[in-house]
């Protein structure tokens, strides 16, 4: 890869540096530069990132850049989309008020936040009322209506480029927020309608002195188990031979991401930023591209794959149809037929899950709300259950195995899109993300709890109001907690009493069997976290004495 040039001017990081170093100890001089300290203070930069003032036409776009897996930023790019100039907080409200859209907490990894249509679900009307406030971040599928008002770079606008734009994501928040350093499954531009972003950004070519969950190294996505804030470099010495590169960038930009490549991202002010997603391609066909055509062109006209109607579920981060299709046709040429077996090896393959007796990584869910044990075997479980989903789709004429040169060719898109909603979908894009948060044992923990608090406040029967605000505390939303309610107190008299909770218990627990998608780094990082955490504290210990 041709590396960008520029360098950063360091004086102004320099002299803070030199500050430090004279209130630090000999210990720590001997020390590892950065170790400790924020992403990218272990070395300097190779540089900015290139910086284009004028697009590229699509073949250029492809050879320097898409092909090349090389980040770039578009100068001013952005402000051919109307939303750029539109989306104030109040047009936001008019317009859109009533979309539903994810919310996150601005600190990637913590808990997930609460909005009217329950955990990490919000419309954006309500999003808007407290967001300058609330440690709350949209990241979102773009709901369709928007779309309209956000434009697609020229270049992406014919041939390949054009049948692959596979989603849109809408990123809000009122700054201040800090995504842990990880790759994303597939090409992206992203452009920045308000507020500012810094980017870091390393090299696939650094993946192995990344440190990377087990399950995700042969991934397309996933997280370094790294604090962006804190990186220990005692416990990851080869991150210190990690370069890496930035990019500043202003409302009004765009910018490249290439799939897989390493980021890490902090946003200052109001920010608001939309991000086109379309395949990892291994090559074009760009011959229906006429460069003197193209323009910037409404999202809502290029048929982008996946779209969001603003109500109902999202598909965000499912698995590209396209590259689902090719490799059912792979494993299906290479061993002449398909069937359910046959796809669950292939699955577990893909996952790292093949080796049979390897007992780490224990994939443990939602650590923060239940200790949910979500072992190898859960997941073979869950892939078990989706390929027979799949079988049954594919498997026209019921004879227990797909045909490649039949059953398999020609699949459309939408069974694709089905298929792959089957094995990939995300229950953080339903209003049921919430069940799928919190593990049964959990919920019947925290029930007991209530019903203790009730003993020693009323009669034993628990207020309805007392009931929801517990159930927030929990981490629930008011959403969900009526939900609760409208089961726990059968006969809706404002008070759960100790026999309502035995009758209808069950029927409370079996909503929350709904098991999240694994996401082990996730869980990786959590334990890292809290092994920093500990750490802190008995440094702290240490001060005292
Ligand atoms: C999937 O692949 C088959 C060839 O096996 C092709 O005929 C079909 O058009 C592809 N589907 C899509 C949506 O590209
Ligand atoms: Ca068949
Ligand atoms: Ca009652």
């Amino acid at each position: 890869m041709a590396k960008p040039t520029r360098l950063l001017c360091r004086k102004t990081v320099a002299s803070v540096i030199n500050i430090l170093a004279l209130v630090s100890t000999v210990e720590s001089l001997n020390s590892l530069r950065g170790d400790g300290q924020q992403l990218g203070k272990h070395r300097d930069p190779i540089g900015h990132i290139e910086v284009l003032e004028t697009l590229p036409p699509p073949r250029e776009f492809w050879d320097l850049y898409a092909s090349q897996r090389r980040p770039v930023l578009f100068r001013g790019a952005a402000r051919q989309s109307p939303g750029m100039h539109l989306w104030s907080d109040d047009y936001l409200l008019k317009n859109y008020g009533d979309l539903k859209v994810k919310i996150e907490s601005k600190a990637e990894k913590d808990d997930s936040p609460t909005g009217v249509k329950g955990l990490g679900q919000d419309t954006i009307e309500n999003f808007l009322a407290s967001y300058i406030k609330r440690n709350s971040y949209i990241v979102s599928q773009l709901p369709d209506a928007m779309s309209r008002e956000v434009s697609v770079l020229p270049f992406l606008t014919c041939g390949t480029f054009r049948d692959r734009i596979l989603e849109a994501n809408l990123w809000m928040s009122s700054g201040g927020t800090k995504s842990l350093l990880h790759r994303d499954a597939d090409n992206a531009i992203n452009c920045l309608y308000a507020g500012r972003k810094d980017w870091i950004f390393i090299h696939p070519s650094f993946e192995d002195r990344i440190p990377i969950a087990k399950e995700d190294v042969e991934a397309y996505g996933g997280f370094a188990l790294l604090d962006p804030d804190n990186v220990d470099l005692e416990r990851y010495p080869a991150f210190a031979d990690v370069d890496w590169s930035y990019a500043n960038i202003m409302a009004g930009d765009c910018l490249f991401l290439p799939y897989g490549y390493w980021h890490q991202v902090r946003s200052y002010d109001r920010n608001q930023a939309v991000s086109v997603l379309f395949s990892r391609l291994t090559e074009v066909d760009l011959s229906g591209c006429h460069d003197d055509d193209l323009h910037y062109t409404p999202l809502s006209e290029v048929n982008m794959v996946y779209t969001y109607d603003g109500y109902g579920d999202q598909t965000m981060g499912d698995t590209d149809p396209f590259e689902l299709n090719d490799t059912l046709k792979e494993w299906c040429s290479s061993l002449g037929v398909l069937n359910q077996p046959l796809m669950l090896t292939g699955l577990l393959e893909e996952y790292g899950l093949d080796e049979p007796d390897d007992e780490s990584p224990n994939h443990i869910l939602n650590s923060n709300h239940g200790q949910f044990q979500e072992d190898k075997e859960d997941i073979k479980q869950m892939l078990m259950e989706a390929t027979e989903k799949m079988m049954r789709i594919l498997d026209t004429n019921g004879d227990g195995k797909v045909s490649c040169a039949g059953e398999l060719s020609g699949l459309s898109l939408g069974t694709l899109k089905t298929l792959a909603n089957i094995l990939d979908g995300d229950s953080a894009n339903t209003e049921d993300y919430e069940y799928a948060s919190f593990s049964p044992q959990a919920i019947r923990d925290f029930l007991m709890q209530c019903m203790e608090r009730a003993d020693t406040n009323s009669n034993g029967e628990l207020r309805r109001e007392d009931f929801l605000e517990f159930y927030q505390a929990f981490g629930g939303s008011l959403k969900g907690g009526k939900e609760l309610l409208s089961i726990l107190d059968k006969e809706d008299n404002g008070f759960i009493s100790r026999s309502e909770l035995h009758n209808n218990m069950e029927r409370v627990l079996v909503m929350y069997n709904k098991k999240a998608k694994p996401d082990s780094s996730n869980l990786l990082w959590e334990t890292e976290r809290k092994r920093l955490h500990s750490e802190r504290r008995k440094t702290h210990v240490h001060d005292d004495l």
